[in-house]
C-alpha cells in the first residue's frame, strides 16, 4: 500500500497522519546503556553484581569498553528513527583512574558528554547503588551503619553534580534517577526505621538544589527483588509519598509491580500529584525479568495513556530491559522501535470520537471503534516515518542487524 492510500484510510477516521508523524519525531526515548554489556559497567568491581537484577545469557558480542559500547550505540541509533537520549549509569565511567563510588567526578564522564554532543544525543544519569562491596548486604541508603549510609550519600551527591554538569554542557536537563536495592530476604521485624533512614539519606543527598534546566531528580520504587523478597524499603507507597512531598519525579518501572497490575493505569493518578514522571518501560515475565519490550498490550496501553491523558510533555520515556541471549544491538533497536511504534499507534487514534462515545456512555461505539481501527495500515505509516528519517524498516532491517552482529561476535 502507498503512503497516500494509508493517509486517506486514516483521514477517513478523522486522523491526520502528518500530525502524528511530526509529533512522533519530537518524542525522545532514553535508551539505557546497560543493555549493551549486561549491566556490567567499566569499573574494577569490588562486590557481587547484586541488587536482584541479573542479565542472563552469553550471546557473543558484549561490549567490554566504552569505545565498544559507543560503537554499538552508534549503530543502534542509526537503525532507530529520530533523535534520542542515552541513559548512563555511574558504573559506566570512562577513565583510566579507578575512583571508588564516593570519588567519581564529572571528568570521569566527560568523554560521554563529548560523544553525546557529537552525536546530537541527550543524556540521562543514574547513581549506581549495586555491584559494590558496600552494597553486598542489600542495604545502602537505609543501612543501619552510618558510615555505609554516608558512603552512598556521597555517591548520590556526586552523581547529582555530574548529572547537572552534563545537563549544562548539553543544554538539556539530565534526569538523575535514584534506585536502591535496599530490602530484606526474610520478614523484617522493623520496617519503619529503615524507611526513616532511607528518607533521611535521600534528604541529605538532595539537599543542594540544582537548576531544573540542568538536572531533574527522580526516584524509582520496586515491589521486590531476588534476595529481597520479604520487604523492599523503597516501595511504591514510600516513593509516591516522597516524590509528592519533595517535588521530585517519580519513576514507574513496568517490572516493579504485582504482575496483574496495569502500570499504564497509574499514569493519570500519579500525574495529579507529581509534576513529571519517568518511565522505565520494561517487560516482566513472571517476575522483574527485564525482557526486551514487545509491541504488546502493556506497551500499547502505556502509549495510549501518554497520548490520551496529554502526558507526553511531562513524561520522560526511558527503557529498562536487558537480554543477553540475543544480539544486544538488536535488542536495543527492536525495543526502542517498539516503543515508537506504540506511540505512533496512539497518535493515530481518533481520540475525540472515542472520548465522546465514552462520555455519552456509548460503550458499544467505543468498542466498535477501538476494534475496527486495529485494521488500519499502521505499518505503511511507520515505513514512511522510517523512510523520511533515513532508517530501514521491514525485512531490510534484518540484514543490517545481522551484519553488525557478525562484526562484533568475535569479541572475547
Ligand atoms: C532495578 C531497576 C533499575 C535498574 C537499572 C540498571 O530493578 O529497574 O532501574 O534496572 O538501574
Ligand atoms: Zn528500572
Amino acid at each position: 500500500m502507498s503512503y497516500d492510500s494509508a493517509k486517506a484510510a486514516f483521514a477517513d477516521w478523522g486522523v491526520d497522519t502528518e500530525t502524528a508523524l511530526s509529533k512522533l519525531a519530537e518524542i525522545p526515548i532514553s535508551m539505557h546503556c546497560w543493555q549493551g554489556d549486561d549491566v556490567v559497567g567499566f569499573e574494577a568491581k569490588t562486590g557481587n553484581s547484586g541488587g536482584g537484577i541479573q542479565a542472563t545469557g552469553n550471546h557473543p558480542g558484549r561490549a567490554r569498553t566504552p569505545d565498544e559500547l559507543r560503537a554499538d550505540l552508534e549503530f543502534s541509533y542509526s537503525m532507530i528513527p529520530g533523535k534520542h537520549r542515552l541513559n548512563l549509569h555511574a558504573c559506566y565511567l570512562d577513565t583510566d583512574q579507578n575512583p571508588d563510588r564516593d570519588e567519581i567526578e564529572y571528568s570521569h564522564f566527560a568523554p560521554w558528554v563529548d560523544w553525546a554532543t557529537d552525536q546530537g544525543l541527550g543524556l540521562d544519569f543514574n547513581p549506581t547503588f549495586f555491584a559494590h562491596e558496600k552494597a553486598d548486604d542489600n542495604l545502602t541508603l537505609s543501612h543501619p551503619d552510618q558510615g555505609i549510609r554516608e558512603f552512598w550519600i556521597e555517591h548520590g551527591k556526586r552523581s547529582r553534580d555530574i548529572a547537572a554538569q552534563m545537563g549544562a554542557a548539553l543544554g538539556s536537563p539530565v534526569v538523575n534517577n535514584i534506585w536502591v536495592p535496599d530490602g530484606y530476604k526474610d520478614t523484617p521485624v522493623d520496617r519503619m526505621e529503615p524507611r526513616q533512614r532511607l528518607e533521611n539519606s535521600l534528604d541529605t543527598m538532595m539537599a543542594t538544589k540544582h537548576d531544573k534546566a540542568q538536572m531533574l531528580d527522580a526516584v524509582e520504587s520496586k515491589l521486590f527483588g531476588i534476595g529481597v523478597e520479604a520487604c523492599t524499603v523503597g516501595s511504591h507507597e514510600f516513593y509516591m509519598g516522597y516524590a509528592t512531598r519533595k517535588g521530585t519525579l517519580l519513576c514507574l518501572d513496568m517490572g516493579h509491580f504485582h504482575p496483574t497490575e496495569n502500570v499504564a493505569d497509574k499514569l493519570s493518578s500519579v500525574a495529579l500529584s507529581v509534576d513529571e514522571i519517568l518511565l522505565h518501560v520494561s517487560r516482566p515475565m513472571r517476575w522483574d525479568s527485564d525482557h526486551v519490550i514487545l509491541l504488546d498490550d502493556a506497551i500499547l496501553q502505556m502509549a495510549q495513556e501518554l497520548v490520551s491523558a496529554g502526558l507526553l510533555d511531562r513524561t520522560h520515556i526511558g527503557l529498562d530491559f536487558f537480554d543477553a541471549t540475543i544480539s544486544r544491538t538488536a535488542a536495543w533497536v527492536i525495543g526502542t522501535r517498539n516503543m515508537q511504534k506504540a506511540l505512533l499507534r496512539a497518535l493515530l487514534a481518533p481520540w475525540d470520537r472515542l472520548k465522546s462515545a465514552e462520555n455519552n456512555l456509548d460503550y458499544t461505539s467505543r468498542l466498535v471503534v477501538t476494534e475496527e481501527i486495529k485494521d488500519l495500515p499502521y505499518a505503511t505509516v511507520w515505513a514512511e516515518f522510517c523512510d523520511r528519517m533515513g532508517v530501514p524498516s521491514g525485512q531490510s532491517l534484518i540484514s543490517d542487524l545481522h551484519q553488525y552482529q557478525a562484526g562484533v561476535s568475535g569479541r572475547g
